[in-house]
């Protein structure tokens, strides 16, 4: 649960609150019935608590120059880059559902006809390493508004082609550069391996928070973890 120390006030006082949820939480002792995973897991969540507080909705991540574009660009997923799944356009629609006023299917084309957004920036992988790419999509802000979401709910959840799936703050998913993006580095298309044909990119959370090959979103007030935040206890709120 404790993050990295980087420079920067914010994140040294994330670090602290961290360390605060460790050892003075009252209700942190750890009880005989109580595994320390399960002990663990209650202080990450009291983690992701401390971050969504001091989330400033209008802060930016940082944005580069064509010229710093990381190339090639760097893959991962849970599995090997052999086996991408490979989507039909065709068939593919995108579903939302949940809180939300019209829920429905979008095929790629529609979405593709949505005002877009284009922005240079670095996703940033747990695993140690981080690329700079150039994503073009719709705010994700501008399509929870088109399909008349209650963004006073406290999650938006995403479900994914290949089985992955995770879920964000509501503050998160409004912030200004979080898109669904459909084109990557002024491609027409997002290149299978890096999401085809819609993936979350959202620069101000690590890598695993950027779910690919899309296949709808929930907006929900019920909290649903997430693929690796389930399977190695990654924490939740992931802010950079
Ligand atoms: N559908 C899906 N999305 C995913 C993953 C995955 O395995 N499946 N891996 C995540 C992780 S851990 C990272 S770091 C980024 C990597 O994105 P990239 O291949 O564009 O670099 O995708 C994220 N989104
Ligand atoms: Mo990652």
């Amino acid at each position: 649960m404790t993050q990295t120390i980087w420079t920067g006030r914010r994140k040294l006082l994330r670090l602290s609150l961290g360390a605060a949820a460790a050892t003075l939480l009252p209700g942190c002792r750890i009880s005989e019935n109580e595994t320390v995973e399960a002990a663990l897991k209650r202080v990450s969540r009291f983690n992701d608590a401390a971050q969504a507080a001091l989330f400033r909705p209008q802060t930016l991540a940082p944005t580069f120059s064509r010229s710093e574009l990381t190339l090639p660009f760097r893959f991962n997923a849970f599995y090997s880059s052999a086996s991408v799944p490979e989507i039909d356009e065709s068939q593919w629609r995108f579903k939302v559902d949940g809180l939300v006023r019209k829920p429905g299917e979008w095929t790629l084309k529609e979405l593709k006809a949505l005002p877009p957004q284009t922005e240079i920036t670095r996703l940033v992988c747990i695993e140690g390493w981080s690329a700079i790419g150039q994503w073009t999509g719709v705010p994700l802000s501008h399509f929870l508004a088109l399909i008349g979401a209650d963004t006073s709910a406290k999650y938006v959840a995403f479900r994914c082609a290949d089985g992955y799936y995770t879920s964000i703050d509501m503050a998160s998913a409004l912030h200004p550069q979080t898109m669904l993006a459909f084109s990557f580095n002024g491609q027409d298309s997002l290149p299978d391996e890096f999401g085809f044909p819609l993936r979350l990119r959202i620069p101000t959370k690590l890598g695993f928070k950027n779910p690919k090959h899309l296949t709808g979103l929930t907006v929900s007030n019920e909290f649903t973890s997430g693929y690796w935040e389930d399977l190695h206890g990654y924490n939740w709120f992931a802010g950079l």
